[in-house]
């Protein structure tokens, strides 16, 4: 059963409003506004309604009411003020407060019932709508975040894939000038200083691992900056002195800028890794602008590279046993191929000189 609270000094009134709402709520009594309070501080939101008399010794029913507004629990406990007259300016300083409805002494029954009932449902459907709205709203709001993240993630993505296309051109860019290098060398003295060109766009798995590991923060701008290796080449020659020939044709193209310079041929890693390694600044020509991208470009012979693709396996290949032994191994493999390539190089020279 529902919980109404009869707020009215007359115990008269007090019973005959309970006569007439006893079988539809369950009642409870107050004979002043203290007592009021006291009952609506221990009720709270389970009362359905409060019908409130508004003059009564002690505290009157205005201050219940004033009281009410200020906790807020006028918004969620309907008031019906019981008046034995009508005084438009009371009625109307009532409801500005918040109060829902009057009824009007004397009471009839019929009258009383139905103007309690028709006060808690339309009390309740009010409620019922707010808080629809306030849910609705929350859905709305929710609803707006999603966009803004996506918005931002297409906007981050569409940047992310410029600059991905950027590097490519770049890639494009060096792959071409070394490709007429080698044209040119075919033609003017019948070889070519390289055997062939493999190129790779660093995958976002791997720029993002990266930009972790260094502490980077992810983002277009920064991945610019920070990493050398999105682009990369690996240029494979015959011959050690190829290698130098070459990237230094490269480098000395008027708008190639050289970043860095790493000669692992004359100066081999510990574990006898050997290549020459550019990382160059390389302008591309987009519609509006010519921009410098990094680009790095490893220069190795044939058999450097046969090297290197194996050394590499071992280094990602976590199950391996005795890799003591098996580095040992590469790095003697390694010290021989430098033999065999500066041999080659010299058996090459031989020829060239007999020609
Ligand atoms: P991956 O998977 O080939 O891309 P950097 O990483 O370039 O900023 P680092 O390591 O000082 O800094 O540059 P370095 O020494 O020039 O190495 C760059 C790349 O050269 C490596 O890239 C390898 O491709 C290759 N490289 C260098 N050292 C070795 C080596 O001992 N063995 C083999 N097989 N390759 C090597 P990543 O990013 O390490 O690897």
């Amino acid at each position: 059963m529902q919980k109404i609270l009869v707020v009215d000094d007359a115990e008269l009134n007090r019973e005959l409003l309970w006569e007439m709402l006893k079988d539809e709520y369950e009642i409870e009594m107050a004979e002043n506004g203290d007592e009021a309070l006291s009952l609506l501080g221990r009720y709270g939101c389970d009362l359905t309604a409060v019908l409130l008399d508004l003059q009564m010794p002690k505290k009157d029913g205005f201050s219940v009411i004033i009281e009410m507004k200020s906790s807020g629990l006028i918004k969620k406990v309907p008031v019906l003020v019981i008046s034995g007259e009508y005084d438009v300016e009371v009625e109307n300083q009532c409801f500005q407060l918040g109060v829902s409805d009057f009824i009007h002494k004397p009471f009839v029954g019929s009258i009383v019932k139905n103007r309690v009932k028709n006060t808690i449902d339309l009390f309740e459907c009010k409620n019922q709508l707010e808080l629809k709205v306030i849910e609705q709203e929350e859905t709305l709001r929710e609803q707006d975040q999603i966009i803004r993240i996506q918005e931002e993630k297409l906007r981050e993505a569409k940047e992310f894939n410029r600059l991905m296309m950027e590097y490519r051109s770049a890639i494009m860019e060096v792959e071409t000038r070394l490709k007429v290098l080698n044209g040119e060398f075919s033609q003017e003295y019948n070889r070519n200083p390289f055997e062939s060109i493999k190129s790779r766009l660093k995958s976002p798995a791997s720029i993002y691992e990266k930009m972790g590991r260094r502490g980077f923060p992810v983002t277009v701008e920064s991945i610019r900056e920070n990493l050398t290796d999105v682009a990369g080449l690996r240029v494979i020659c015959s011959f050690p002195d190829d290698i130098y020939r070459l990237a230094d044709l490269f480098i000395r193209q008027d708008d190639i800028i050289l970043i860095r310079r790493k000669d692992y041929i004359s100066n081999p890693k510990p574990n006898g890794y050997r290549s020459l390694h550019l990382i160059v600044d390389v302008p591309i020509f987009l519609s509006h602008e010519k921009k410098y991208m990094k680009v790095e470009v490893q220069f190795r012979t044939i058999a450097m590279d046969f090297w290197a693709s194996l050394e590499h396996k071992l280094k990602y290949k976590k199950d391996v046993d005795n890799t003591d032994e098996i580095e040992k191994l590469l790095k003697t493999c390694a010290d021989s191929i430098e033999e065999l390539d500066y041999q080659m190089q010299e058996i090459r020279n031989k020829i060239d000189r007999e020609k």
